[in-house]
């Protein structure tokens, strides 16, 4: 099978010794599936010219795409970064507007469409893998350029409830945009259910009805939806845990943090990852507990993000000066701060290091689609024998995942410094036994799986028989009829049913 994946960045960076594949969240979990399988990845190159045509260790053709300077700001730093991003995010920051982003955001989509679609199209056994809220518009731009290739889309941010996305101006461009795809997938049933409300609600017009887990389009295809929980690569993990860079890595750290239990967060610098209230809930735990001044520490490792768009830029300074504030009150004299903070992108390895050293992990996201950090910590702690304990946000997509963890709502910060009391308290035995559970599902749905799950989902919703109108079951998430036809707004698939079609119907691209 060739897959042609379509994401907003190129799985490749500039390194010291050259060019090296990326890290990051994204390029962790499609790394592999390019790896078995020969292919194609568009992606925008950055800004970096001289992006290599292959990599050694990736058996994948790399399509950049360029973008103007003018496109990076209103199409990246703008639409993608400042409306959608906050957006999906439950809207925890204001999303802004401007229609200059979004007429960017059109075209750059468009671009993005038509090299894929040659890729796409020149291939008959080609699937078209779309990856996350850069590209919302692209499932349906190749459906019209190649009308007959299986198409997904994955989202890798929440979804949020359709109150929420409803106020997004060109709600219905994206909602049919998305709809081009064959399936469309996201981590938790939660996102899931919004997204097919989203559509019951504001495509009633478009004569767009969802059926079950399906959203049926006038011209009978119908698009499958599903739930798909993303992993990591665990096997990768667990080989760095024992490596003996990683020994000599955490020798150094044990140095720096003895006597001390450490207190971990690792995180992209982003305000959706509640970095401010686990500082806080740090803050006052050290307020009430004086002893834990010199025998705690909290280590944040931020890896820089977005410094482009304001609201990260502000994030950073906050972050900054929280860390300040809480070393000037409770540092005492002959003693080591008690927060320690460091902005940079680290090693999987070295990050293996922290993971394994850490008495405990604080992930404590407002929101999260998914969060692999935590897989990664449960991985290792386990991989080590260790008895760390994870701490982790009720409102991230892992916390669907793992039980085991102690959850927590970071909104209630002082309630979040007694949970980190209360997880420091329970016993070794407890928290060994909570890791192993929890790394015992993380091998077993590991990125690999969620990979060819997807896969296999896809080709056979977009086997022609799928195709076909679903069941007319009763769904929970209709809100009500049809409407009038919308002539033109589907792109016409060579044989499907197309009920209605009008004159003035678009013939698709190709
Ligand atoms: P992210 O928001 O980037 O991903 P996350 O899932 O936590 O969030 O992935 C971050 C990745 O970056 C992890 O693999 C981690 O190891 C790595 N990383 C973190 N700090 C680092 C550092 N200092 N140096 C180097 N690497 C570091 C988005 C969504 C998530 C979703 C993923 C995958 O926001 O909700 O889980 O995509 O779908």
């Amino acid at each position: 099978m060739n897959i042609v994946t379509i994401a907003n960045r190129l799985p490749v960076r500039m390194g010291e010794d050259g060019w090296e594949l990326s890290p990051g969240g994204l390029v962790t979990a499609l790394r592999p599936v390019m790896a078995a399988h020969s292919g194609v990845w568009v992606g925008w190159d950055g800004g970096i010219r001289g992006i290599p045509a292959t990599m050694p260790d990736l058996s994948v053709r790399l399509l950049p795409v360029g973008l103007t300077a003018s496109q990076v700001r209103q199409y990246y730093h703008g639409f993608a970064n400042a409306s959608l991003w906050p957006l999906l995010h439950d809207a925890i920051e204001k999303p802004r507007f401007e229609r200059a982003w979004w007429h960017s955001y059109q075209n750059v989509n468009a671009i993005f469409a038509d090299k894929a679609a040659a890729a796409v199209c020149e291939q008959p056994d080609a699937l078209a893998w779309v990856h996350d809220y850069h590209l919302m518009l692209v499932p349906r731009l190749i459906r019209e350029r190649c009308p007959d290739q299986p198409i997904g889309f994955f989202l890798h941010v929440p979804w949020p409830p359709p109150d929420i996305f409803a106020r997004l101006p060109w709600r219905e461009q994206i909602l049919t945009g998305l709809l081009g795809a064959d399936v469309v997938a996201f981590h938790t049933d939660e996102y899931r259910g919004n997204f097919l409300r989203s559509c019951a609600r504001l495509l009633r017009d478009d004569d767009i009805e969802v059926r079950g887990d399906s959203v049926v389009l006038p011209d009978g295809r119908a698009v499958t939806t599903a739930t798909a929980p993303i992993s990591i690569d665990a096997a990768e993990f667990t080989q760095h845990a024992v490596e003996p860079e990683t020994d000599n890595d955490i020798r150094l750290l044990a140095e720096q943090f003895r006597d001390r239990t450490l207190l971990l967060g690792v995180d992209r610098l982003d305000y959706t990852k509640g970095i401010i209230e686990r500082l806080l809930a740090v803050e006052m735990l050290l307020e009430r507990n004086p002893g834990l001044r010199t025998s705690i520490s909290f280590l944040q490792i931020a890896v820089p993000s977005r410094d482009d768009v304001r609201e990260y830029r502000q994030l950073r300074t906050t972050v900054e000066q929280h860390v300040g504030r809480i070393n000037g009150l409770y540092t005492e004299p002959g003693s080591d701060v008690p927060v320690h903070y460091l902005y940079r992108g680290l090693s999987q390895q070295q990050l293996a290091a922290y993971y394994a050293l850490a008495d405990a992990l604080l992930v404590t996201p407002l929101i999260d689609g998914m969060n692999l950090v935590c897989k990664e910590y449960v991985t290792v702690q386990n991989a080590r024998g260790g008895s760390g304990v994870l701490l982790l946000s009720e409102f991230t997509g892992a916390a669907d995942e793992l039980p085991q963890a102690v959850h927590c709502n970071p909104f209630d910060v002082e309630g979040l410094s007694y949970r980190i009391e209360y997880a420091l308290g329970l016993t070794a035995d407890t928290r060994r036994a909570a890791i192993a559970a929890m790394a015992a599902h993380v091998r077993d749905y590991d990125v690999y799986r969620w990979v060819s799950d997807q896969l296999a989902e896809i080709t056979k919703a977009a086997a022609p028989v799928s195709r076909l109108p679903a069941d007319r079951a009763a769904s929970p998430y209709t809100a009500g009829g049809g409407g009038a036809l919308c002539p033109g707004h589907w792109p016409a698939a060579a044989g499907r049913p197309q009920p209605g079609r009008a004159p003035g119907w678009r013939t698709p691209r190709r």
